[in-house]
C-alpha cells in the first residue's frame, strides 16, 4: 500500500495488526514485504508506522459514554472540544500559570489553559482533530505530539517542521488519529526551559468499540515530572541538571497529590507518562501486581506481558499498567528512588547520622542565630518540624514558600514520604466522591508492638 493509497483508504475499525495484514496483501511487492523477507528470525516481522498520510477523513467523532469511558486526570483536567463539521476542535493556550505543588508551595510555572501541566487531550481512534495553539508567553513556542502518527509538518519541532509560534500568534495543527493508546504533548522549542517550566500534557486515544476484555472501571492518567525550586523563590529553575527538589505526579507532590479511589474488584488502568527533564522513574504499587499493557509505541500483546509491582517509566515514554484492585486498604504508590519521595529541604545538608550534637547548638548559636543541628536519627522527623497539624506545631522556621522535606499526617503518625507519592485507596463500599479517609483496618490485622507473652512464646530475646 503506497502512502497515496493510504490517504484514500477509509479508516475502518480494524485493529492495528489486522490493518497491517491488509496493507501487506494490497502491496505484495512493497518495501514492507521485502523487509519481511529479510527478517530471517522466526516470529520477527517488520511493521510500518503511519505518519505521513495526513489528509484522510475522520470517522464519526467519538462520544464519551457511547464510544469510550472518559479517563481521569487527578489534580488535572481534560481539555474540552467542540465538533465542527465532523472535526473535534481543541484550543490550547500556552501561558504563565500560578501553580500550587502542595499546600504552602507555589510557583510561577508555564503551562496551558490556566493549568500546569496542560489538560489531557482525549480522543477516539479515527477522530479527526484540529488543535489551535495560542501563544500567550513572552517567548516563542511550539507543540510536539509525542508518539502520534501524523504528517511531518504537524510534528511541531521548532525550526525543523515549522516556524516557532511567536507571542500573540495562533497556529493550527490537524490530523486524524490512526492509532489508540497513551501519548504526550510538550513544547518542542527551547525544550530545556519550557518543559522544565511545565509545558507538558498527556494524550489519551481510546479504541473504537473496544472488546469487553479491554474495558476498565477506572482509567487514570498520570504525568510524572521533576523540578527545582529553591526554597523561598518563585520560579522553577530550568538550568538544573541533577538536583531536583520537587518530584511530582500530575504536577503535585505529596501531600498535595490526590488518592486514586476505587472499589474492591474494580479493573484499573493507569497511564503513566514521564516528561521529567533528566530522570527515569520506577513507579511501584503496593498490595497488587499489574501488567504493563502498552507503551507510547503501541500495545503489548497479551502473551508478552508479565507481572510486575514496579514499572520503570523512562524519560520521554509512557507505560500503561492494568490490574484488578482486589485488596481493600490504603496502598502506597510511589517512585522507588528514595530521593524522589522527598520534597524541598532535603538538599545540600550535611550527613549528621550518628553524630552527638548536644553542645554544638549553643556554641553555634552565638555565631549563627537560630542555628539548629538536625538529622542525627535520619530525616524522618523533618516534616514534623513545621507541620501545624502535628502536636507542637512549628518547631523550626522555614523559608517562605517552601514545604518540609517529607510527608503528611497519616492515621497512625507521620508519613515520612513526600514527592512522587500517592495512595491507592481500595474500598468495599464507597460513599460519595473523593477521598474516603483512612482505611479502617480489620481488628487483629495491623502490625503493633509485640507483647511480652508473644516474645516469650516464640523465644525472641530483646
Ligand atoms: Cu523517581
Amino acid at each position: 500500500m503506497s502512502d497515496d493509497e493510504g490517504t484514500k483508504a477509509p479508516l475502518g475499525p480494524l485493529p492495528r495488526r489486522n490493518w497491517l495484514a491488509g496493507a501487506a496483501l494490497a502491496g505484495g511487492a512493497s518495501l514492507l514485504a521485502s523487509r519481511r523477507a529479510e527478517a530471517a528470525a522466526p516470529g520477527r516481522t517488520w511493521e510500518r508506522s503511519y505518519s505521513g498520510t495526513g489528509s484522510e477523513r475522520g470517522q464519526r467523532p467519538g462520544e464519551a459514554g457511547r464510544d469510550y469511558r472518559p479517563s481521569t486526570t487527578l489534580d488535572g483536567a481534560t481539555l474540552e472540544y467542540k465538533v465542527v463539521d465532523g472535526v473535534k476542535v481543541f484550543h490550547l493556550v500556552a501561558e504563565e500559570v500560578e501553580h500550587e505543588f502542595a499546600p504552602g508551595l507555589r510557583a510561577k510555572c508555564w503551562g496551558y489553559n490556566g493549568r500546569c501541566h496542560g489538560p489531557t487531550i482525549e480522543a477516539v481512534e479515527g477522530d479527526r482533530v484540529r488543535i489551535y495553539v495560542t501563544n500567550k508567553l513572552a517567548a516563542p513556542t511550539t507543540v510536539h505530539w509525542h508518539g502520534v502518527f501524523l504528517p511531518n509538518g504537524m510534528d511541531g519541532v521548532g525550526g525543523l517542521n515549522q516556524a516557532p509560534i511567536m507571542p500573540g500568534e495562533t497556529f493550527r495543527y490537524e490530523w486524524t488519529f490512526r492509532q489508540n493508546g497513551t501519548y504526550m504533548y510538550h513544547s518542542h522549542h527551547d525544550e530545556m526551559t519550557q518543559m522544565a517550566m511545565g509545558m507538558v500534557g498527556m494524550i489519551v486515544v481510546h479504541p473504537r468499540n473496544p472488546p469487553a476484555s479491554q474495558r476498565v472501571d477506572h482509567d487514570f492518567v498520570m504525568m510524572v515530572s521533576e523540578w527545582h525550586v529553591d526554597p523561598g523563590t518563585a520560579r522553577p529553575n530550568p538550568n538544573e541538571m541533577t538536583d531536583f527538589n520537587i518530584l511530582t505526579i500530575n504536577a503535585k507532590c505529596f501531600p498535595g497529590t490526590s488518592p486514586l479511589v476505587v472499589k474492591t474488584g474494580d479493573r484499573v488502568r493507569i497511564r503513566i507518562g514521564n516528561l521529567s527533564p533528566m530522570d527515569h522513574h520506577p513507579i511501584h504499587l503496593h498490595g497488587h501486581y499489574f501488567k504493563v499493557v502498552e507503551t507510547d509505541g503501541g500495545p503489548i500483546p497479551a502473551g508478552a506481558q508479565w507481572p510486575e509491582t514496579t514499572v520503570l517509566v523512562p524519560v520521554g515514554s509512557t507505560r500503561t499498567i492494568e490490574f484488578v484492585a482486589d485488596a481493600p486498604g490504603d496502598w502506597a504508590m510511589h517512585c522507588h528512588m528514595s530521593h524522589h519521595v522527598m520534597n524541598q529541604m532535603g538538599h545540600g545538608i550535611p550527613n549528621m547520622i550518628g553524630v552527638d550534637y548536644k553542645g554544638i547548638d549553643p556554641k553555634a548559636n552565638k555565631v549563627v542565630g537560630g542555628y539548629m543541628s538536625m538529622g542525627a536519627e535520619g530525616m524522618g522527623d523533618m516534616g514534623e518540624m513545621v507541620d501545624p497539624a502535628v502536636k507542637g506545631g512549628h518547631k523550626m522556621p522555614i523559608p517562605k514558600n517552601s514545604i518540609p522535606m517529607v510527608g503528611g499526617v497519616g492515621a497512625y503518625g507521620y508519613i515520612t514520604m513526600g514527592g512522587m507519592f500517592t495512595i491507592l485507596k481500595v474500598r468495599d463500599e464507597l460513599v460519595g466522591e473523593g477521598d474516603p479517609g483512612p482505611y479502617k483496618l480489620p481488628p487483629g490485622t495491623q502490625s503493633v508492638v509485640a507483647t511480652a507473652e508473644e516474645l516469650q512464646r516464640d523465644g525472641i530475646e530483646v
